[in-house]
């Protein structure tokens, strides 16, 4: 088998980056180790920055997210006995939508599924073959156990994680940066209607806590727990008093409800360089992982595969290698902001047990609250970098710059 672009994983990297593609006239073919049942359900991310909002749309998969994704202006702020809106119209004039990103995985499979191109589910075996040449290959074994091989003329590694892409890249030409964090958010999915109108995002001396919702009547909430932290000891009645607990304001009450799902996630920081390598590129998580605090790892798959699409679409159409041969710098522009905003969030508002620590994370938290140029810059953070292909920032974004 034949194609120009041949993608690794059907997560928003992967099925965004063929969607893209194929609005462009380049063929591609989606490869994934997952059912589709699974790949749908995986409850992760849920906040797009207006950008993906925008990728999602042009992309011919925003009539949903924009019917049933809840627009948010702001967020909240809190520390005990203080609940401070950010309201980020005012600050940056962007939004941000919730929206799951399950929704998100299930509308592109629809439309992938509905232009008749190929996506295959639960392939084993996946291996990426001759990337430094302009004949890559992948080779893998069908749902039906059938051995196949796949030559492309480049390939997309968006392949998570875990994912075997970027052991490609060799350890000559190839640089990490890690960090792992001592603390963990342990997740929950509740029938029950959010108790606030925008994100609460709470300190708190037992830990933080974040009130976040998917939809009308379903909300998702999360404690900060300790990376080994025993899932089976928080039983339902334990995690909804400690987080109203957490999120405990006069006059202000949590509503609770069954708990649909809980998990626990640990959290961390990566980069890889580059995220080229001869006829392979990396996209998402493949690349970089976040911790959740900023919200932004959904949304940075989203921003490289909108770089990578427009390079790919040169590169195999034009024969135009300008845009990939830049995109690595460009996509890590980006990645290296969300990953400082990302850390920036987590160090504010996680508690470490140090005293000294808890007495400059007060300190921030009434900063951002009180300075409206601090507030800018989360708010301009949170609601994300335009998209641009040199990675040129917020010039002109801001409402009341002419
Ligand atoms: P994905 O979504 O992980 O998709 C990668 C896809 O590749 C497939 N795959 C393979 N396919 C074929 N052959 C192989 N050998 C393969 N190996 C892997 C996988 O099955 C999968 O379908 O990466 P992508 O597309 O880059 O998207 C990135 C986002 O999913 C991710 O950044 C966010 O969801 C991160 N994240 C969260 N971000 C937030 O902003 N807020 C959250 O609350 C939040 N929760 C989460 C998360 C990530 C989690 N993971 C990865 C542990 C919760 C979890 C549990
Ligand atoms: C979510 O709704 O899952 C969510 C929201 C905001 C975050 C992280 C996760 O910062």
């Amino acid at each position: 088998m034949k194609t120009q672009v041949g993608i690794i994983g059907a997560g928003p990297a992967g099925l965004v980056l063929a969607q893209l593609l194929a609005q462009q006239g380049v063929e591609s073919v989606v490869l994934e180790d997952r059912s589709r049942t699974y790949v749908e359900a995986r409850i992760r991310a849920g906040i797009l920055e207006q950008s993906t909002v925008d990728v999602l749309t042009e992309a011919g998969v925003g009539d949903r997210v924009h019917r049933e994704g809840l627009r948010h202006d702001g967020i909240h702020l809190q520390w005990p006995g203080h609940r401070e809106h950010l309201d980020f119209s005012a600050l940056c004039g962007r939004s941000v939508w919730a929206y799951g990103q399950t929704e998100v995985v299930k509308d592109l499979i629809n439309a992938r599924l509905a232009t008749g191109h190929p996506l295959h589910f639960e392939v084993s075996d996946v291996a990426l073959h001759d990337v430094e040449t302009n004949r890559p290959r992948i080779t893998y074994t069908d749902r039906d156990g059938v051995a196949q091989t796949l030559e492309c003329l480049v390939i997309a590694g968006c392949d998570g994680s875990h994912g075997p892409s970027r052991d490609l890249i060799p350890s000559t030409v190839r640089h990490t940066w890690e960090r792992t964090y001592p603390f963990a958010w342990l997740g929950i999915l509740a029938d029950v209607p959010p108790s606030t109108d925008e994100l609460i995002y709470a300190w708190h001396p037992d830990g933080f806590a974040l009130h976040s919702m998917r939809s009308p009547t379903v909300s998702r909430l999360y404690l900060q727990v300790r990376p080994d932290e025993d899932i089976t000891s928080w039983s339902d009645d334990r995690i909804w008093s400690q987080l109203a607990h957490r999120l405990d304001l006069d006059g202000w009450q949590l509503h609770t409800g069954p708990i649909l799902e809980k998990s626990v996630l640990p959290m961390r920081s990566f980069v890889n360089t580059p995220m080229r390598h001869g006829n392979l590129f990396l996209a998402g998580d493949a690349a970089h992982i976040v911790p959740p605090t900023g919200a932004k790892g959904l949304n940075l798959a989203v921003s490289d595969v909108a770089l990578l699409a427009r390079a790919l679409a040169d590169l195999v159409v034009k024969k135009d290698g300008a845009r990939a041969d830049a995109y690595s710098e460009n996509a890590l522009r980006r990645v290296w902001r969300a990953t400082h905003f990302s850390w920036w969030m987590t160090s504010m508002l996680h508690t470490t047990g140090d005293d000294f620590d808890a007495q400059l994370q007060l300190s921030q938290l009434r900063y951002v609250a009180t300075s409206r140029a601090a507030a800018a810059s989360l708010a301009e953070n949170y609601t994300g970098m335009p998209i641009s292909d040199d990675g040129a920032g917020w010039s002109g974004s801001d409402p009341d710059h002419t």
